[in-house]
């Protein structure tokens, strides 16, 4: 048998968040002012910041901050989902986490697909925030019918696609021609179409029940919503954009602004107020919107209980209101709550508050180590250094935030709590990795490399 060369997932995976990039900044011109702001800012920060330019390049990370964006769909049915599951492994992304949005009034649950391995996320770490529609959140009967019907009915995936996800699960992977070729039919899924399944009357009913049910429901497939791409310093951006024709939300979602950045902070603007043409006369739907976010460390679920546990005093306290009007009381108190978490790497790391990614330093190579000492004491003694891991996962309150600003300020369409994991992973078809062992496992893999190499040169 003659040996088929395979391309790798990875490299599918950077053509394909390259494509992607390319059609949204062709459909939504708005993306492209905000690829160039964040392109400025990142170039300007790496150029004033010796040390962080320093610390990207050390661990890796430099080559792909520019190239890093992720993306966002919300799918309709079951079958859906396990598809979408099947057509991102082929490009090394696999689902990782759990989140229940119902808490915040948006009826979908969600995971993210990525790399996980440490090399696929240096090569290219493009991620997919993936809701699935809760139907059964809904409460009309009749409408929850007609909108199972038209889902049951349309047909995200091209044959094209299906059928190279099979050969791909079949052989083990996909040769030069067909993985061209799965690029380009995996990126018709995503394409947004102007034209609806459905009648403005029948669009109105579903928005009543909820816009985000109309999103899904009317349209022939899961449109991206958003891609965003990674900027080194959000708030300069946040300030920047209004001057480039861009208006933000009004706050940053996530953490305050910190010496030490930690998991995620984001900021969108508002979404394209977009013509359709639904059965029989034309309409308006907006869906597609633009964000930016700055990525800090991964914490440990003792540093994510600490986060979880701010986050929630401060909004006890004010509520960003959808307006913006009370921003500044809520910046001001997401500040003065997040005093009580420690803002130097050292106390991060001795607490056990955040994850690090060790390596030896020059020193380890003199062969002047005697032998003994601790993690910390080969870090006081200069043989080790430790770098925060960056955070590749999402925050279920800024994403209810994010969906909340671009469904409009209307609000007030709850939904009770309903977390349902086994629900979701059963029509997902695997179950969902957990982002905490992941983490862990980078980290200690980092230190057993270090350790059995220093042992190595002291022999
Ligand atoms: C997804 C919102 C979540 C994020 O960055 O937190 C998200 C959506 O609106 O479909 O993308
Ligand atoms: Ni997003």
């Amino acid at each position: 048998m003659s040996q088929v060369k395979h391309v790798t997932p990875d490299a599918i995976r950077a053509r394909f968040s390259a494509a992607m990039s390319a059609m949204y900044r062709d459909e939504v011109p708005a993306y492209g002012t905000l690829m160039s702001l964040v392109a400025d800012v990142n170039r300007q920060v790496l150029e004033t910041d010796p040390a962080l330019e320093e610390r990207l390049r050390w661990v890796g990370e430099l080559a792909r901050v520019s190239e890093e964006r992720h993306g966002a769909i919300r799918l309709g049915t079951a079958q859906e989902l396990f598809n979408m599951r099947r057509l991102f492994a082929v490009m090394g992304m696999f689902p990782v986490g759990y989140y229940d949005l119902t808490e915040a009034g948006v009826p979908v649950h969600s995971t993210a697909f990525r790399p996980v391995t440490e090399s696929a996320l240096r090569r290219n770490p493009f991620r997919v925030f993936t809701s699935l529609l809760r139907l059964d959140l809904i409460e009309d009967e009749a409408l929850r019918e007609k909108a199972r019907d038209l889902l049951a009915e349309r047909r995200i995936f091209t044959d094209l696609c299906l059928s190279l996800i099979d050969r791909c699960e079949a052989n083990g992977g996909l040769d030069e021609a067909e993985a061209e070729q799965f690029v380009e039919q995996a990126l018709e899924t995503f394409r947004w179409h102007s034209d609806a399944l459905v009648t403005l009357d029948l669009y109105q009913m579903l928005h009543d029940a909820h816009r985000l049910i109309a999103d899904v429901v009317s349209f022939r497939g899961p449109h991206i919503n958003h891609l965003t791409p990674r900027t080194l310093n959000i708030d300069a951006a946040q300030e920047m954009m209004p001057q480039r024709g861009i208006s933000p939300k009004a706050v940053v979602e996530g953490p305050p602004r910190r010496q030490c950045p930690i998991l995620l902070r984001q900021t969108s603007f508002k979404a394209l107020d977009e013509e359709v043409s639904f059965k029989g006369e034309q309409g308006r739907h907006t869906a597609r919107f633009g964000e930016i976010e700055a990525r800090g460390q991964a914490l440990t679920p003792k540093g994510r209980a600490l986060y979880d546990h701010l986050l929630t005093r401060t909004r006890d306290r004010v509520r960003p209101n959808p307006d913006g009007s009370n921003a500044q009381e809520y910046v001001a108190a997401l500040a003065e709550s997040f005093v009580d978490f420690p803002d130097d790497l050292d106390r991060i790391r001795k607490e056990g508050l955040g994850y690090f990614e060790y390596s030896l330093t020059g020193r380890a190579q003199s062969g002047d180590w005697s032998g003994d000492g601790d993690v910390e004491t080969l870090l006081a003694r200069g043989y080790l250094r430790a770098d925060p891991i960056t955070y590749e996962d999402f925050l279920p309150v800024s994403a209810a935030g994010i969906f909340q600003s671009n469904l409009g300020d209307e609000g007030g369409q709850g939904f009770a709590a309903s977390p349902n994991r086994s629900r979701f992973e059963a029509d997902l078809g695997a179950e969902v990795q957990d982002e905490f062992e992941l983490y862990q496992s980078l980290q200690d893999a980092s230190l057993a490399r270090c350790l059995s190499e220093l042992r190595r040169v002291n022999a």
